[in-house]
């Protein structure tokens, strides 16, 4: 079937024809019960081969009393035990430095690349050249989905170095026999030439975080340049949540005159973009089951979750040999709906995307609090200049939170009252939406740093606070 097997071996010449709607129609299409078929096939193929190559997988089924040919439903697969990231750092502590779960012999490993994070042991991510052609003709058969065809210009405004964000958007839009244009972000200054470099290339898509490309805009107005002069059609956004939020989606759509497209699961997931929305639907993102199983699971037991509730994503490839992850937990949240999806995939999908980390969900008296649903009351108002910042602080036994919000030029340059009037309605929705109350401070416009790449708005100092109490005690 459309050439589907493993490992993945792809005609690396074949294109559809551009007025095509499915790079593989019938993958994309089928019966969803003949596909879950073919997935329990693959996976027991992937687990036999982890087991046979990588002593990570062989001590840790052994262990569980789990073996490949056990496998028999997806049902039996919910009883895989889930990888953690921590055991991933631990293997490559073990056996440095790919970690006991590589499974090509070290020579043939083609690309390396890394967390991005700046803190902590960082952990590698190594990919063979097999692999990589399969990662390129997913991403290529996922952007094509986007509305990307061969020629179209597609501009990487993303780091290049570890992210491996950037990488994977290059490898699907060559394989697509697109126009690459890898510009990258982040080093001094680079925004500005981004935004000079956009107006005059004009490309069809752009792929960036969401916070960076309210950025861009920012530095775009600064030049003199309204970022509809870019003419982007496609706007690809990963990394963090923001591309399924609707005030953030509705914000860059009306910015840019293109329509946004959320898309990500996680560096070791690559090819990464195996959720993903599409240009033919609103709604959150498809779940691309036949390149990479994703379920949404309870947070404890790790068993699926039944659809229209909410869980958090594991993720097992289908297509990887170098460093297959079988049942990699993200600590994402999300909701799950049974296909098909709005686009006539027979997929199922997250219809708000990814919104939260379990372990950014901070309580304040006793109510759980998301930072992504503070964004999307803050960002959603018209008086929102752009930026603000979370702070959670501790005032005698009572937790408080600040809002910072950033008002908006007219706002803040309309006085006193506008800005008082500001404040109030900030903190009416934030009570209403989040059922806490929030202390909220209006600034200037363009006092808050901006992010180049994944944007931290929040800042947790009652440990500080606690800290400090047992200094004095
Ligand atoms: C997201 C999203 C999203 C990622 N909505 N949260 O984006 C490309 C991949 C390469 C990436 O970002 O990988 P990385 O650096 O390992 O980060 C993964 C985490 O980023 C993931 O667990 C999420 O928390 C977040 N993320 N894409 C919401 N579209």
């Amino acid at each position: 079937m459309e050439d589907w097997s493993f490992p993945p071996a792809y005609n690396s010449s074949y294109l559809p024809d551009p007025s095509q709607r499915f790079w593989y129609p019938k993958r994309e299409t089928m019966d969803p019960g003949a596909r879950e078929k073919a997935i329990l096939e693959r996976i027991r193929e992937v687990m036999a081969y982890a087991y046979a190559k990588a002593p990570f997988y062989k001590n840790k089924w052994d262990e569980a009393g789990i073996h490949p040919s056990h496998i028999r439903s997806l049902e039996d697969f919910e009883k895989v035990p889930v990888v953690t990231k921590q055991e991933l750092r631990a293997a490559q502590e073990r056996a440095e430095p790919f970690g006991d779960y590589l499974c090509i012999p070290e020579n043939e490993v083609h690309r390396v690349h890394g967390t991005s994070g700046t803190t902590g042991r960082p952990v590698i991510f190594s990919i063979g050249k097999n692999d990589w052609d399969a990662i390129g003709n997913a991403h290529a058969r996922i952007m094509w989905s986007f509305g990307i065809r061969p020629g179209d210009m597609v501009f990487i405004g993303a780091l290049f170095s570890l992210y491996i964000g950037s990488w994977g958007i290059l490898a699907g839009s060559e394989r697509m026999r697109a126009k690459s244009f890898p510009f990258g972000a982040g080093a001094a200054g680079q925004t500005a030439i981004a935004a000079r470099w956009l107006k005059l290339a004009k490309p069809k898509a752009i792929y960036n975080t969401p916070s960076y490309a309210l950025h861009l805009a920012e530095v775009a107005r600064e030049e003199k340049i309204d970022p509809r002069e870019f003419g982007i059609k496609i706007m690809m956004c990963s990394g963090e949540p923001g591309g399924s939020i609707p005030a953030i989606r509705n914000k860059l759509e009306e910015i840019y005159g293109a329509k946004v497209i959320d898309c990500g699961t996680m560096a070791e997931m690559t090819p990464w973009m195996s959720s993903a929305g599409n240009s033919e639907t609103d709604l959150g993102m498809v779940l691309w089951q036949d390149i990479v199983y994703h379920e949404v699971c309870d947070p404890k037991t790790f068993m699926r979750v039944p659809y229209g509730s909410q869980g958090t994503p594991v993720y097992t490839h289908l297509e990887r040999t170098s460093q297959p992850m079988i049942r990699l937990a993200s600590g994402d949240l999300t909701m799950w709906e049974s296909g098909p999806a709005p686009c006539g995939r027979t997929y199922p999908y997250l219809p708000k995307g990814l919104y939260g980390r379990i372990d950014d969900m901070f309580q304040i008296r006793a109510e759980n609090v998301y930072p992504s649903d503070i964004e999307a009351i803050v960002a959603g108002m018209p008086e929102y200049g752009g930026e603000h910042r979370v702070i959670i602080t501790r005032a005698g036994q009572m937790d408080e939170l600040f809002v910072q919000i950033e008002a908006s030029p007219g706002i803040y340059q309309a006085g006193d009252a506008a800005i008082a009037d500001l404040r109030a309605k900030a903190a009416t929705l934030l009570q209403r939406g989040i059922g806490v109350r929030a202390k909220v401070e209006v600034l200037a416009p363009n006092t808050l740093e901006r992010a180049q790449h994944k944007a931290r708005r929040v800042i947790d100092d009652r440990n500080l606070f606690a800290s400090l109490q047992q200094d004095r005690t």
